[in-house]
């Protein structure tokens, strides 16, 4: 047990509809908002793209369409209600969204801003899934490669107050978690307290739907955990949940602790606030221990990580 206490939620969202505005996303995270405040939480975090419906599911022939669904200003009239709500209620909170930059970049970007109003930490989504074009094969579209640009600014890490307490901070958005690269790059900067928001269809649209269904939760859960426990970490991972539109997201969002442990865990598709009391000093023991990595890692045999992108097969042996 240490002091370093910070009471943390995942504010997972149900599902928002194409047709409703920002003002309807905000005006729920603002309900969840006053909740974490009446249990006492310190740090709040949101979805991916939690102000909109999963937009990369609709393919527009001509990207000037898809304009509305960016934020070209953070805040913004729309969202200046959830600064105000973590100024009054002394609570960060994290915040993915649809990034526009002045100069015309397209990112899927998330935030974390400090109880006085300032951003503390951006992060720009790495790891975009889905594909560029219309899949006519595809009964759903994932179009994030056509609506983003791949994230320019690494996975940042940094110190700052939170809560009670200092800790340091990272993010990842929703399909990073599948790469253990992204967490140990976080890890190397030590890492305590890993934010991520998600949008996570029920079914494998890359395979027409044949995943068994039980194994989309559980490979989500089994990277969130492995990832937290390699690295010596909390992580945060909140959901955008239930049918948009007719299409699914899996919900299930987890709080989980350096020992890989879930701590809690949603369990319904609608707006939900999960909460657990972490103690941050619970990161050394990995960190000194199996996962330190200054007396373990052996740089020199991981080249082709960062060498490479795909993989290519090994020597052939025959017998004789
Ligand atoms: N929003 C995402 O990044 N979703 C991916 C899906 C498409 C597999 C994910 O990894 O959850």
């Amino acid at each position: 047990m240490s002091d370093r206490k910070l009471v943390i939620a995942a504010a997972q969202l149900g599902p928002i509809q194409k047709a409703e505005g920002r003002d309807v996303a905000v005006g729920r995270m603002l309900r969840l908002m006053e909740k974490a405040h009446q249990r006492g939480v310190q740090v709040v975090v949101f979805p991916e793209l939690a102000l909109t419906t999963f937009f990369p599911r609709w393919y527009e022939e001509d990207i000037a369409n898809a304009a509305h669904w960016y934020e070209t200003s953070m805040p913004s009239n729309a969202t200046a209600p959830l600064f105000e709500a973590a100024k009054k209620y002394g609570i960060g909170f994290h915040l993915g969204y649809a990034e526009k930059t002045p100069d015309g970049h397209h990112f899927n970007t998330a935030i974390y801003v400090h109880p006085s109003g300032e951003t503390v930490l951006k992060y720009r989504k790495v790891h975009l899934p889905g594909h560029r074009d219309f899949d006519p094969i595809r009964k759903v579209q994932h179009l994030e490669k056509r609506y983003f640009e791949v994230g320019d600014l690494g996975f940042p890490v940094i110190r700052a107050p939170l809560g009670d307490t200092e800790a340091n901070i990272g993010m990842m958005i929703c399909n990073d978690r599948r790469w253990p690269e992204a967490w140990r790059v976080m890890g190397l900067q030590q890492v305590e307290l890993v934010m991520l928001g998600y949008n996570t269809p029920s079914l494998n649209m890359d395979n027409r739907g044949f995943e068994a269904h039980h194994l989309r939760v559980e490979h989500s859960h089994l990277s969130i955990r492995a990832g937290a426990y390699q690295n010596a970490c909390f992580a945060v991972a909140t959901a955008k949940a239930g049918t948009e539109d007719g299409h699914e997201l899996f919900g299930h969002s987890i709080i989980v602790n350096p020992q890989g442990e879930i701590m809690a865990q949603a369990t319904s598709w609608q707006d939900e606030l999960i909460t657990v009391e972490a103690d941050l000093g619970m990161c050394a023991l990995g960190r000194s221990t199996i996962f330190n990595f200054a007396a373990h890692r052996r740089p020199e045999a991981y080249g082709s990580i960062t060498g490479q992108i795909g993989s290519t097969p090994p020597p052939a042996w025959r017998p004789g």
